[in-house]
Order: C-alpha cells, then sequence, then structure tokens
C-alpha cells in the first residue's frame, strides 16, 4: 500500500555535504551512514557520489511532518525505501547500488514525488549474490512471488467478473481474498511507479494525474456508496494493472537487501495502516491484508533463512519466536477461513496485535545489518 502518487514535478535540491560520517557501523558503507537531514522543506544527502556496493543511509527527520526517504533508479524503480519517520526521529536505510544514476528523495507528509537529488555512484563491486546462501535467497524469494502473482491473476479475475456482472455479496466475499495476493507481495509491487498507487491508492491521495481507482474505489462503492453500476472501466483497469505489475514481479530479481527490507516494511504497513484500519475502510477487512502482510513477511525472512542462519542464527530464533506470537495473537480473530473484521475488535486488542507486531519489528529491523556483512 504505499500511499504516494509519484507523478508531480521535481524538485531538485543540490545535496549538501554533510559531515556526520561517525560510524558504528563499520560493516556496510565505507565511509559510515551518510546522514539525510530531512526537514519540512529540505533532503540534504550528504554525499551525491557513491561507489558501487552497499550504503547506509541515516535519515533523520528535523520537521514536523511524517516523511519517507526513497533511492530511485531510472524512472522511479524504487532500490530502496524507508516509511513513517515521524518528526524527531532517525531511521535507517541500506541498500545495495551497483553503478549508474539515481535520485533519493525525502517525501515530507508522505505525498508527492519528493524533494529530489541526483546520485551518481560509480566503479564496481562484488554484489551481494556472491555469497552463494545470498543468491538463493533471491531466487526463493522468486519463487514465491511467481506462485503468489498467479493466484493474484486468478483472483483478481474472478473478483472483477463479479463486479462487472454487477454481483454486489459475491464482489464483497472476493475482494479481501484478491487482496490477500497483492499485499503478501507488496514489497515487489511498490517498486514500479504508480502501478500501486492505481492499484492500491486511498481516496486521499487522489490526484487529477491518479484519480481514486482499483480495489479501494471499488470497496467504497460494494460497501459505501452500495452501487457498482459505474464500475466496469474500473474493473477492467484494475485487472490490467495487477497484470502489468505481475508480468514486471516476476521479471524483477529482488536484492537480498530488499528482500530484507520489504519484511520490514511489510510489517511497518501492519501497524500504520491495518491496524488503524486506514486501508480498508469502507469493508474493515483489514485483518485480511494484516495476515497477508505478515506472510509476505515471513516469506521474505525464509528466503533469507540459510543467510542468517550462517551469520546469526540467535537472531532467527528470536525471529521465529516473535512470529509465533504474532500468528497466535492473530489467531484469536479468526472466523471461518477469514477474520473478524477490524471495527469489532476492541482498543485492547488491537493494542495486543500492535505490541506483538512492534515485537516482530525488532529483530527483522536487524536482518538488513547482519546479511549486509561479509
Ligand atoms: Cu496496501
Amino acid at each position: 500500500m504505499r500511499r504516494t502518487p509519484l507523478i508531480l514535478a521535481l524538485v531538485t535540491v543540490s545535496a549538501v555535504a554533510a559531515c556526520g560520517d561517525k560510524s558504528d557501523d563499520t560493516a556496510a558503507s565505507a565511509g559510515g551512514p551518510i546522514a539525510v537531514k530531512a526537514s519540512d522543506t529540505a533532503c540534504e544527502v550528504g554525499k551525491n557520489t557513491l561507489d558501487a556496493g552497499t550504503h547506509v543511509f541515516q535519515i533523520a527527520n528535523s520537521g514536523n511532518k511524517v516523511t519517507e526517504f526513497y533511492v530511485y533508479a531510472a524512472g522511479d524503480r524504487v532500490m530502496g525505501e524507508v516509511e513513517n519517520i515521524t518528526p524527531g526521529l532517525s531511521r535507517e536505510l541500506r541498500v545495495e547500488l551497483p553503478a549508474g544514476t539515481y535520485q533519493t528523495a525525502c517525501k515530507p507528509g508522505m505525498i508527492g514525488a519528493g524533494i529530489r537529488a541526483d546520485l551518481t555512484v560509480s566503479g564496481s563491486a562484488a554484489p551481494l549474490t556472491e555469497d552463494a546462501a545470498l543468491a538463493q535467497a533471491t531466487e526463493s524469494y522468486s519463487r514465491y512471488i511467481t506462485s503468489q502473482s498467479e493466484a493474484l491473476v486468478e483472483k483478481t479475475t474472478d473478483f472483477v467478473t463479479a463486479v462487472k456482472g454487477g454481483d454486489i455479496e459475491k464482489s464483497k466475499t472476493l475482494f479481501p481474498i484478491a487482496r490477500t495476493y497483492y499485499e503478501r507481495i507488496e514489497p515487489v509491487a511498490e517498486i514500479f511507479g504508480d502501478l500501486d498507487p492505481k492499484i492500491d491508492g486511498r481516496e486521499d491521495d487522489a490526484t487529477a494525474e491518479l484519480p481514486f481507482s482499483g480495489f479501494h474505489k471499488i470497496e467504497k462503492d460494494l460497501w459505501a456508496t452500495k452501487d457498482i453500476s459505474k464500475d466496469g472501466p474500473v474493473a477492467d483497469q484494475l485487472l490490467t494493472d495487477v497484470k502489468e505489475v505481475v508480468a514486471k514481479a516476476k521479471a524483477e530479481k529482488l536484492s537480498p537487501l530488499q528482500l530484507a527490507n520489504g519484511a520490514k516494511e511489510l510489517l511497518d504497513e501492519v501497524a500504520n495502516s491495518k491496524i488503524t484500519g486506514e486501508e480498508d475502510r469502507y469493508s474493515h477487512t483489514d485483518l485480511w491484508d494484516f495476515a497477508a502482510n505478515v506472510d509476505g513477511s515471513q516469506a521474505a525472512v525464509a528466503a533469507l533463512r540459510p543467510a542468517l542462519e550462517q551469520r546469526n542464527p540467535d537472531l532467527v530464533k528470536q525471529i521465529d519466536t516473535a512470529f509465533t506470537n504474532v500468528d497466535n495473537e492473530l489467531a484469536k480473530y479468526r472466523v471461518g477461513d477469514g477474520w473478524k473484521y477490524q471495527n469489532e475488535l476492541s482498543q485492547t486488542e488491537l493494542k495486543g496485535l500492535s505490541d506483538v507486531i512492534n515485537a516482530l519489528a525488532e529483530p527483522i529491523s536487524k536482518i538488513a545489518g547482519v546479511i549486509a556483512q561479509k
């Protein structure tokens, strides 16, 4: 669920050399983390030229708005992103960057194209996938994406057919099921420019260029307006976009760090948009997405498992326990093949879910650093 449409004019801010190269993180970036000073109006990236390899960006938000930080390759392909950096907070993003031209972006308020700057990477470095266990991780995650993608196209086709046939009840049943496959593969689905906003954007993120469309537009018409008679074209477009995302996702090989970051992002998604009921505000089917995001996170971790076992078996144990705690907590809200509606849970119950997700996010956030160690 990226909530940010990616068009609009580019605002370029010249990169200012910042100090702050203090490194307690010697493993990755030669020369330590790259400081990014983010505010509501600026995004000062400490370096605008880098050597090829793995780098750590340390983003500090001194503004009043929640921000995000992205590293984009050509065509706004996301190399790495970190979301939900609240005012006063500092967060880390670890990215593997081969030689090429990139752009960095901060997105105060989490909207628009962001405050951009060019970033040039030169030279060559052995990719992390030279390590056999990490190469295996990207392969095994690709297989997961392929299997989930096929189910996504199938279930979205069923959903779209029901919508076009005007069958409200059937469409409502199929809605959270089709979404499950999308939410599982979000780390890869979100990479491709404005496809994710078109498929999964919210009404409040809509712009003239990217009007409200996709799953959540139909959700609103199913549950709130209760009229899907005009949604044929929206449904057709949804299926077209899903097929495009699937074709691109299958062709993509996520780097080991993208897997690690993706496992973490999925949990951020759960915390920010599912527990709050933000994502499925009309249907309240957020727990389906919650479970799917957790599945997706677990799949990314599973792919990295052999590499993690070699480097930090204790971390693997912590992660396993934390996943079990999430599963047990979520299981309380199972109803048949589905889940309770988000608005049926009390604040205490939602807090219980939020606590286990936070407890899981903690060890998961260490994965990127661990696998970047040679
Ligand atoms: Cu989403």
